[in-house]
Order: structure tokens, then sequence, then C-alpha cells
């Protein structure tokens, strides 16, 4: 009986080689190792009757008169290595993409080059017997390929891996399977981020989203941060993530942030605060600053989710035509009629008591009662908003409360009105061509 086996903890390009083996070596059993990682073991709970893979555990291994190992050339990680080695002594035969130098097994035979991934090597046997392959075979032997060479872009990578990217692809290897598989590049110093950043993760509410906002140290440039923060977000499992990193060294703070609801547009924080990107994701570089001060800075631009600076100081009508609690309705109607408006705020001395609006005047009985004060008619429901907040937080009130306008108050007082075509023609200004 000849088998083929791959290493213990086995990745994507081992249980490729093992597959793409078996079409090799035509008879051969494929032997999968008891441990394979976390993202090879959820594709094969989906996978795993489409290949023909055994246990060490079905297989009486004393029958074994051939051993193919691919993708390692140590008898230290094939599981039962050291029985093979000791007691069965099969011939061996290597496919491996791993240093030469490294290999401790005698083998009859083998096919040892440095290459990005393994499955290249096998792949490039495949194409040489005419041997064809389905689109699952295509898929995995990819997505192996994609994860050794970090999507082409480790230094191990050849050309050859990158054209027999293209031929897995012409054999219509799937990338959106690939895609839900495949884990980016995400290497140690990654990892050490991560779990710093977990250690100290906290959640907040944000205008009925969740976010988290976390403040790391690192030490030196880190490459892929930006993959850190998109995996702190779907584990800490919030709608909006920024991850603050701040490098003492050079009296730096990365800010990256990730998105996943539109109303929190994450492109438009990290504009207002220098940098840029796109409402799931961007990212600014600040130099000399107090990362506390930038964490409350984002706070506050999430809350406003400011698209810009503008705030609603800057659309609102100033002085504001109001009349005083005991102005008669007949005189409001006069006003209302004059300055061709649906509604008006109720102030005396500066102070808003209400807001008085033409439905009100459904409540009037009788025509005598137009005489009467308004403060006995107006809504004392007060839905206000300060000169600070943005456009969109004005009219995000205004659709909730169902109110046209809003009255800005600052320090207790009425300092303008916002309506609604304030804050939309701001919006229509604001799109661009
Ligand atoms: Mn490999």
């Amino acid at each position: 009986m000849q088998i083929v086996t791959t290493h213990q903890s086995t990745d994507f390009d081992g249980l490729a080689s093992l597959v793409a083996a078996t079409l090799i070596y035509p008879g051969a059993v494929a032997v999968l190792p008891r441990i394979t990682n976390p993202n090879v073991k959820a594709f094969l709970s989906i996978h795993k009757d489409l290949f023909s893979l055994y246990r060490t555990g079905d297989l009486d291994l004393a029958a074994v008169n051939r051993l193919i190992v691919v993708d390692t050339n140590k008898w230290s990680r094939i599981e039962k290595g050291g029985l093979f080695r000791d007691q069965y002594k099969p011939e061996v035969l290597i496919w491996d993409h791993h240093d030469p130098a490294d290999c401790d097994m005698d083998a009859l035979w083998k096919c040892q080059e440095s290459m990005g991934a393994n499955i290249t090597l096998m792949v490039r046997r495949i194409k040489e017997q005419g041997t064809q392959i389905s689109p699952i075979q295509a898929t995995l032997f990819l997505i192996g390929l994609y994860e050794d060479t970090g999507n082409l872009v480790f230094p191990s990578t050849t050309a050859e891996d990158a054209y027999t990217a293209a031929y897995l692809l012409e054999n219509r290897a799937d990338l959106s399977i690939l895609r839900t598989f495949l884990q980016p590049a995400y290497g140690e110093r990654q990892k050490d981020i991560l779990f710093e950043m977990l250690k100290t993760a906290s959640r907040r509410k944000i205008h009925n989203y969740s976010a988290s906002i976390n403040i790391t140290h690192i030490n030196g440039h880190i490459s892929n941060l930006s993959l850190v923060v998109h995996m702190y977000r779907e584990i800490v499992n919030v709608d909006v993530a920024v991850g603050i990193f701040v490098q003492r060294e050079n009296d730096k703070c990365i800010v990256i942030g990730r998105s996943i609801v539109s109303d929190l547009n994450i492109g438009a924080v990290m504009r207002s605060m220098g940098g840029g990107g796109h409402p799931g994701a961007g990212s600014a570089l600040l130099k000399s600053v107090n990362p506390n001060s930038v964490r409350e800075w984002i706070v506050e631009l999430l809350k406003g989710n400011q698209e810009s600076s503008v705030q609603v100081r800057d659309l609102m009508s100033s002085p504001v035509i109001h009349v005083t609690s005991d102005t008669s309705m007949s005189e409001v109607s006069r006003i209302l009629e004059v300055e061709n408006c649906t509604g008006l705020p109720v102030v005396d001395q500066d102070c808003l008591k209400g807001i008085i609006s033409r439905r009100d005047f459904k409540k009037l009985k009788k025509a005598g009662q137009l005489q009467s004060p308004v403060k006995a008619f107006m809504s004392t429901k007060n839905i206000t908003i300060g000169p600070d907040k943005s456009p969109m937080h004005a009219a995000r009130l205004m659709v909730k409360h169902d109110v046209g306008r809003l009255p800005v108050i600052e320090n207790d007082r009425i300092i303008g009105i916002i309506s609604r075509s304030d804050a939309m023609r701001y919006f229509y200004d604001a799109l661009p061509d």
C-alpha cells in the first residue's frame, strides 16, 4: 500500500499537496494528520466528502510500503513518523519546498525546490501529465498557494507560483470560496498586538451603534496593522473599531478605523483628522499628540459623524424670529403668515419656552380663543440641538422626533434655529458632482 501524508498542524498548502499527490499517484491513499490548522478544519467540515481522506488509525501502517511525504521533509513533523522511520521503513518519496538542508529523511526520490508554495511543484507535474483538475481541486490548490505566498507577496514567491495561480484560475478556481477560508498574512507580531489590544478592549455606544477605540503602544514599524484592526473589530464584535497605535520613539500616532455601518463613516472621521479612507475603512497619521485626546476626538467625531467640520452653527438662522409666551394666537397667526413659515419658537428673555406651529391651531375650539396667549397652545416638548453638532446629527433628530426645526441652544439660551431645509441644503450642496 502506498500512502501520502503531510505535516501535522496541516495548513492549506499541506492539504492541497496531499490531494494533488493522489492525482499524481493514482491508488495512493491520502492520510490527513489528526491536528490541522483551524481554517483547514473549517474548510474540511464543509468539503470533507469531496476528498477521500484517511486517518492513521484507519489503516494498517505495517502494510505501507511507500510513503509519499508532501510539504515537509522532517520525520518529527509527520504523525507516527518515528514508527515509519524505525519500524516499518517504507520507501520514501518527498515533495517539498522547504530548505533541503533541514531534511532528515532518507528518500528514494525527492523533488525539493525552493518555491513559494509546495503546491506549485505538484501542479507542475499534474500539468505535464495532462491530468484534468476539477474546480474544487483548483480552488483548494489556489488557497494553498495564496496562503503560503501571502497572496503572492512574500519574498519567497517565484514567477512559477504566479503562473500556477493563473493556471488554477483558468481551471476555474473559485475566488469567493477562497476568500472565505483564506487567512490574510498575519504573523507573530500582529498576533502579539491583537492580544495586547484585547487585554484592554472596551465597548461603548455611539448613536445606538457599538464602538471600540483602543490605544496600544508599538515599537518600530509593524506591517498590516489594518488587518489587526479588522480582526479586532470582528472579535470584539462592534460596528466600529479604531486602533490608536502609539510609536513613542518617533512621537507618532497611527490611527486606523473600520466600520460596518454606513451611518458611521470612518473615512470621513479620518479625513477630519487629516487622513483619509472609505466609509468602511480609513487611517490617519498624527504627530506629537496625546493618545487620550485622540481617543476623545474620535468619539466626538463619531458622535457628530462629521462629514466635514461644518456645524449647526454655520447653517442656523439667527437672530431667531420668535414670539413671547403672552403673544396672542391671532398675532402668532399673523406672523406665521408674514414670515411664511410653519412654526415659531416661543422665547422669554432668550429662554426657549416652547414651539408653536400651524398644527397647534387645531387645538383652538372657538374663535374667541384667538385672543388667548400662545403659552396655552404651544408644544413644550422641546427638541433642541447644540451649535457644535453636525448637520447629520440635526437631520437625525428631526427624523426621529418628526419635527421640522430645531432651536439651537447654547448656555441655556436660544441662539438660532435650524430647519429641515437648512440641513438638507447642506447635504445637497455637500454632495459631490
Ligand atoms: Mn508549504
